[in-house]
């Protein structure tokens, strides 16, 4: 009696009615970067060619297997009836109860082993990116390419800069767990395995920003570990290139960048590489960070404010305001709008300040607090160098003139 009252008052139809409708309102997100139903290149053109048919006929299927389902349940109800006459199968509806949809499955497959075949071409590149996941980040590493004006490896992370229209081949590797990288409107995901590398096409319309996320729990902070894939027009990628392979610039004499240049060289020169960057005597500081960090490596921060975001695309560099100028932007001035880079009146310097104060405080590292402390000498991620205020001043000053 009792469970009979629960169930009719929680699995009523306006109860069923209520959740469905939240449930289908839930789906209707206008600011939705990530939605695998808006392919912005022929790659991920390719899955969504699949996926519409698939989901129709799937969906019809559905509803018919639902309809078939929902009136058995009404019509057959126990009311104390006599069992029905029982009879021994019906081989005409049973043969092409199967026939039918191995017929459909048949087709899809076909279809899918085509496309998959296509995904997988790696004949047609035209341009190549390595890319290395770790946790919780990326690193793009850009070989020498002389027909892309790429004539020293450009070592970046965080954002991916790709020129439009062209085939570019990505690279991927781990340097320590099992990652998967996957940006929804450039293409489907890819596992990035350490000790393999698997290749992975991407290719974009139009100038703009395409947003992704790891896609294989790879620890802690497995949901902050981000990407966006920065797409140029040609003439504006060459200026990229360029301004990636620049000379350093040391900042003037007697300013607090310059200051900032030397705590750098005192603390994060083990870990980060800045291109260029000299020692007092004049040697080149060059970085080490397979003797700092579990992974084997730290972002290169040679052009740190020519990116918009840090620590895994987790953070933006640029305040809002400005983020969503940039985002914002037609296609035909994007460009012109990304390459502007990072100055000290669009930086975001409260949360560039909270992670060079205290890292693992605003990126999770480690489930146990303990090991914050006790390391063994190597960090996952970067650690808390308990900075004074004054010292992260004279940072932020330096790090704003790497562009
Ligand atoms: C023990 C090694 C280590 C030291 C020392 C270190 N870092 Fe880091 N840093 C890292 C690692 C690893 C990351 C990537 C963490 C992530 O994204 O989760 C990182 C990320 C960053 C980033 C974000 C870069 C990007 O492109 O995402 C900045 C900026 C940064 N560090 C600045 C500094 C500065 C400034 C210092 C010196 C005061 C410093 N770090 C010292 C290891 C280190
Ligand atoms: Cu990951």
């Amino acid at each position: 009696m009792k469970v009979r009252r629960l169930t009719s008052r929680y699995l009523g139809p306006r109860s069923l009615a209520a959740s469905g409708s939240l449930l289908l309102l839930a789906s209707c997100a206008t600011n939705a970067p990530q939605d695998t139903w808006q392919p912005k290149g022929p790659n991920a053109k390719m899955i969504d060619d699949l996926q519409q048919p698939v989901f129709a006929v799937a969906g019809i299927i559905g509803i018919i297997v639902a309809a078939c389902v929902g009136f058995a349940i009404w019509r057959y109800k126990d009311r104390g009836q006599p069992i029905p006459e029982q009879t021994h199968g019906k081989p005409a509806l049973e043969v092409s109860l199967t026939v039918i949809p191995a017929l459909i499955l048949a087709v899809v497959g076909v279809f899918t082993f085509r496309a998959i075949f296509d995904l997988a071409r790696t004949d047609d590149t035209q341009l190549v990116i390595n890319v290395t996941g770790q946790q919780w980040w990326w690193e793009y590493d850009y070989p020498v390419q002389n027909e892309w004006g790429i004539t020293q490896p450009i070592i970046s992370s965080g954002q991916l800069v790709l020129p439009i229209g062209t085939k570019v081949l990505l690279r991927e590797t781990s340097r320590d767990v099992i990652h998967s990288y996957w940006i929804p409107a450039l293409n489907g995901k890819r596992d990035a395995v350490p000790g393999r590398v698997h290749t992975l096409r991407l290719q974009a319309d139009a100038p703009g920003i395409y947003a992704g996320q790891c896609t294989e729990f790879c620890g802690l902070s497995h949901a902050n570990m981000r990407m966006e894939a920065v797409a140029l027009s040609d003439a504006d990628f060459a200026k990229w290139v360029a301004n990636q392979q620049a000379a350093y610039q040391a900042p003037a004499e007697g300013t607090l960048a310059k200051e900032g240049e030397s705590v750098f060289l005192n603390q994060c020169v083990r870990c980060h590489q800045v291109s260029g960057l000299k020692r007092a005597d004049g040697s080149l500081a060059i970085a080490a960070p397979d003797e700092n960090v579990w992974s084997g490596a730290a972002p290169n921060l040679t052009k740190l404010m020519t990116r918009n975001t840090f620590a895994g695309a987790m953070f933006n560099l640029l305040r809002d305001a400005c983020r969503d100028d940039v985002w914002r932007a037609e296609s035909a001035a994007f460009g012109e709008k990304y390459l502007g880079g990072v100055d000290e009146s669009c930086l975001n310097v409260n949360d560039l300040r909270a992670w060079l104060r205290n890292a693992p405080e605003v990126k999770p590292m480690y489930a146990n607090p303990a090991l914050l402390t006790d390391t063994n000498g190597k960090y996952r991620g970067m650690p808390n160098l308990g900075l004074s205020e004054s010292d992260i001043d004279k940072l932020v000053a330096y790090l704003l003139t790497l562009k």
